[in-house]
């Protein structure tokens, strides 16, 4: 009798599906270059009036609010942006009574703004209620200050915010995204100015001043511009892992204080301030800046 050939074995991997759990997340900051992050969850995706809007979840960073592709905030960045456009100004005012923030949707700043008992009121201007309500479902730890009754909510355009109101500020930040679309104009010197005039006779103002690595026009323009303004400019940086090059800086802009004499250790070390990224030494060491960056703020 013919003997029957035997059928090949088919390799059928039965475990290790994770193999087939393969989503990435990709963002190119100039083209040529970005981060990449593997996607464990897609959270949520939606449109609003003004942006797209995801909530990814990577193991690295955790849940990370994505706006028009580009990430925000997450889980696991040590807090460093919020903690950093913050106590800087607030530690270095003798007297933060009145505080505004212009962006700053993720309300990330807002609850740092507001472990300062000196503050008596913040108000937060922000283009998209969206960005909040998406920030308070799946990252509510963010949005605990908007529950502070110090806090008032404007969901408006910054810009015109600026324009119209008849209020001062001890401290403004500009907590914006990137200078694309209709945030580009808060970038201008024509709005730094409007700004500079909406603030008390001591008055600071901290703008995120995007990457000195990736955004050297920007940084070179804005700095330029905002000197013809204040008396006191001073670029300080921080680590932010999920920003372009992880190296992000910021505006110190003042009308009188300086960030490194007048900062208010005593008041830092009376407050106990529960943070993960900010200290004294941070806040004195930020200000160090290397060589390249010098040569486009100097
Ligand atoms: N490319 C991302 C730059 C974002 C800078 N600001 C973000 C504001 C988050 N509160």
């Amino acid at each position: 009798m013919e003997k029957k050939a035997s059928t090949p074995a088919l390799h059928i991997k039965e475990e290790g599906m994770d193999d087939l759990w393969n989503v990435w997340y990709s963002e190119l900051h100039d083209g040529t270059s970005g981060l990449t992050l593997k996607v464990d969850r897609v959270l949520e995706s939606r449109k609003s009036d003004f942006q797209r809007i995801d909530v990814i979840e990577n193991n690295d960073f955790g849940k990370t609010l994505v706006l028009y592709g580009s990430l925000m905030v997450c889980e696991n960045d040590n807090n460093s942006y919020n903690e950093m456009i913050t106590h800087v100004p607030l530690f270095a005012h003798p007297a933060p009574k009145q505080v505004l923030i212009i962006g700053g949707g993720d309300c990330g700043a807002l609850t740092e703004v507001m472990k300062h008992p000196e503050v008596d009121r913040c108000v937060m201007c922000e283009i998209d209620q969206q960005v909040v309500e998406t920030t308070r479902r799946h990252l509510p730890f963010l949005t605990v200050g908007t529950d502070d009754p110090r806090a008032e909510l404007k969901f408006a355009d910054g810009k015109k915010h600026i324009e119209e109101t008849d209020e001062s500020y001890d401290i403004i930040l500009l907590d914006l995204s990137d200078p694309v679309g209709p945030a580009a104009a808060l970038f201008q010197k024509e709005f730094h100015q409007r700004v500079h005039d909406r603030l008390t006779d001591n008055g600071i103002l901290v703008a995120q001043s995007e990457s000195p690595f990736y955004n050297k026009n920007t940084v070179r323009q804005m700095y330029a511009n905002l000197k013809s303004i204040f008396p006191i400019v001073r670029m300080y940086t921080c680590f932010m892992p999920i920003y372009p090059s992880g190296y992000w800086s910021f505006a110190f802009c003042s009308k009188g204080p300086d960030p490194i004499k007048d900062l208010d250790a005593a008041r830092y070390e009376a407050l106990r301030l529960t943070t993960r990224y900010y200290n004294l030494d941070v806040h004195r060491a930020a200000f160090a800046l290397p060589q390249f960056v010098r040569e486009l703020v100097d």
